[in-house]
Order: C-alpha cells, then sequence, then structure tokens
C-alpha cells in the first residue's frame, strides 16, 4: 500500500473513556498510544496538525496523521541525522537544514563549535509557531544568533543557492504530497549545486519494513545524482517498524561510511550518538542492503 493510501489516523475513545492515537503504518498494523490531553488540532496552509500529551512518550507532534517527533525518542532521530554528516565533514560552516520546523536538527548542529550559520528553510510557519509554544525542549534554540529561519518553499530555496553550503540536511516528511519533491531529481541535482566543495547531504530516508519500494525508488535516484551516496538506520519505536534510514551522500565522490568521523566537540555529550555507533550504523542486514540495490 501507498503511503496516501493508508487509512487516516484519528484519535480514538474506546468505551473506557479513554483516548488513543494510532497511526496505522500498513492495513493490518499500527502504532497506538495513550493520549492524556490533545493540546492541539488544526489545520495549517499545508496539512494537518496535532499535538497530544501522551501518557508513555511525552508531547507527541502528529502531521497529516504521521507521528513526526515526541519528547520522549526525539534524541535518537535528531542526533543521528546530523551528527553523521556534521562529524563526517571536515569543517561544516554553513549547514541548511529544509524541513525540520521542529528545531530539533537545529539544537543539534548547534553544537558543533565551527558551525558559523545555519539556515532552516521550513514551509509551514504553523509547525514553527506551535512546536516552540509546545515543544520547548527541542525547539528551544531557535533563537540562538547563529540561526536564520526562513519561512519558504525549501525546493525553491536550494534552487537559488549554488556552492553555498557544507552540509544540507532534509528533515522532511515521507515522501508523500508536498514532501514528495524533495526526494526526486531535480532537488538532488539542486542540492548537489548548493554544496560547497566537499559538501554532504543527508535526508531521512523512511524505513526498510513498510516503505520499501519507496526506498528503492529515493536511493537510486540520489545514486544517479550524487557521485556517491551510501545509508545509515538507526531504531526510532515511533516510526513505522521501529527502525529508520537515513541517506548520506557526498559531493567529492567521497564513500560517506569510510569517511572518519571526528568525534564530538569537547564538553558534547549526545545520548545516542557516539563515533564508534556512527561506524556501525552503516552496518546494514542484507535485506535493506538488497532493497538500496
Ligand atoms: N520527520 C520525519 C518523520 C517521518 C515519520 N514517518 C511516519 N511516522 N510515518 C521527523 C521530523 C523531526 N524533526
Amino acid at each position: 500500500m501507498e503511503l496516501d493510501e493508508r487509512p487516516f489516523s484519528q484519535p480514538e475513545t474506546p468505551q473506557s473513556g479513554e483516548m488513543w492515537f494510532t497511526e496505522y503504518q500498513s492495513p493490518g498494523c499500527g502504532l497506538t498510544l495513550k493520549v492524556k490531553k490533545t493540546l492541539f488540532s488544526g489545520k495549517s496552509d499545508f496539512q494537518d496538525i496535532q499535538i497530544f500529551d501522551t501518557e508513555d512518550y511525552g508531547r507527541m507532534l502528529v502531521l497529516d496523521g504521521a507521528i513526526q517527533t515526541t519528547d520522549r525518542d526525539e534524541f535518537i532521530y535528531h542526533e543521528m541525522i546530523v551528527h553523521v554528516p556534521l562529524c563526517a565533514h571536515p569543517k561544516p560552516k554553513q549547514v541548511l537544514i529544509v524541513g525540520g520546523g521542529d528545531g530539533g536538527c537545529v539544537r543539534e548542529v548547534l553544537r558543533h563549535p565551527e558551525v558559523e550559520r545555519v539556515t532552516l528553510v521550513e514551509i509551514d510557519g504553523m509547525v514553527v509557531d506551535l512546536c516552540q509554544k509546545y515543544f520547548p525542549k527541542i525547539s528551544g534554540k531557535l533563537d540562538d544568533p547563529r540561526v536564520e529561519v526562513r519561512i519558504e518553499d525549501g525546493v525553491k530555496f536550494v534552487r537559488e543557492h549554488k556552492n553555498s553550503f557544507d552540509v544540507i540536511i532534509v528533515d522532511s516528511t515521507d515522501p508523500v504530497n508536498m514532501a514528495s519533491p524533495l526526494t526526486r531529481a531535480p532537488f538532488f541535482r539542486a542540492a548537489l549545486a548548493a554544496l560547497r566543495p566537499g559538501g554532504l547531504y543527508c535526508c531521512q530516508s523512511q524505513g526498510p519494513l513498510f516503505e520499501a519500494r519507496g526506498m528503492r525508488r529515493v536511493a537510486r535516484t540520489i545514486r544517479k545524482v550524487f557521485p556517491c551516496a551510501a545509508y545509515y538506520w538507526a531504531h526510532i519505536p515511533t516510526y513505522p517498524g521501529g527502525v529508520w534510514c537515513f541517506a548520506i551522500a557526498s559531493k567529492s565522490g567521497k564513500r560517506p561510511e569510510a569517511m572518519k568521523p571526528r568525534p564530538l566537540p569537547k564538553g558534547v555529550k549526545a545520548t545516542y550518538y557516539t563515533g564508534d555507533l556512527h561506524r556501525a550504523a552503516f552496518a546494514l542486514p542484507r535485506y535493506v542492503q538488497d532493497l538500496l540495490t
């Protein structure tokens, strides 16, 4: 089943009066969380936005029925999508984040003192505003002087900026509707051109259990455009299948998985990321390797 054919997830209220939210990951499988309170439920110009306070995962952001982030496990995703490319790059000074309106990527990028500027380009200003209100721990660094937040279309922004960034991170929703162009060849070509020499591109790339077809399509496209691309993964309990992939591609043609990661800056202690884990995350099971070829 394609992502956009999934039944739309809604909070459910069983007889007991309890409220539960289910994200349907396939026709026969969903992840259900007990909701203590609905903090926000509405529609922006781009998508449905829901914010719940859940019993076990704390606050949770849901866009168009898909769980984006929770207070409890956000560190895994944000550390892995940021520290892998930033530690692999020898001197990341200019960093671009496309999407990522919750601010989690920005927070992690700012832990690298050699970064001079982080530009966040998020299409949906309502996501930024709501996350600043409801997810202070995640979005709290958006006011940092090194950060520029732009509410505009990332595809257009990337097209208009050539040779500008050392690292580009695409922290998007899954590739349906408005996020779909972010996984197509024209965008990858624009991103390659927007990178400075030696630049690295990194994006979330779905889960191998439920999105094998989509992952294969994106892997093929990215490898056609970038001289070299690799995949790594991390376990993320609230995403479909519980494991999640990231694509990382180099402008230089050097193999990203073979780049020796610099250690995290002195005094920075991550909760998930370590140098050993960085290297280990590229060791993928056979079935994942197969679907990426
Ligand atoms: N963006 C990627 C979330 C994808 C989850 N997919 C799903 N639940 N079907 C995360 C945004 C965090 N900054």
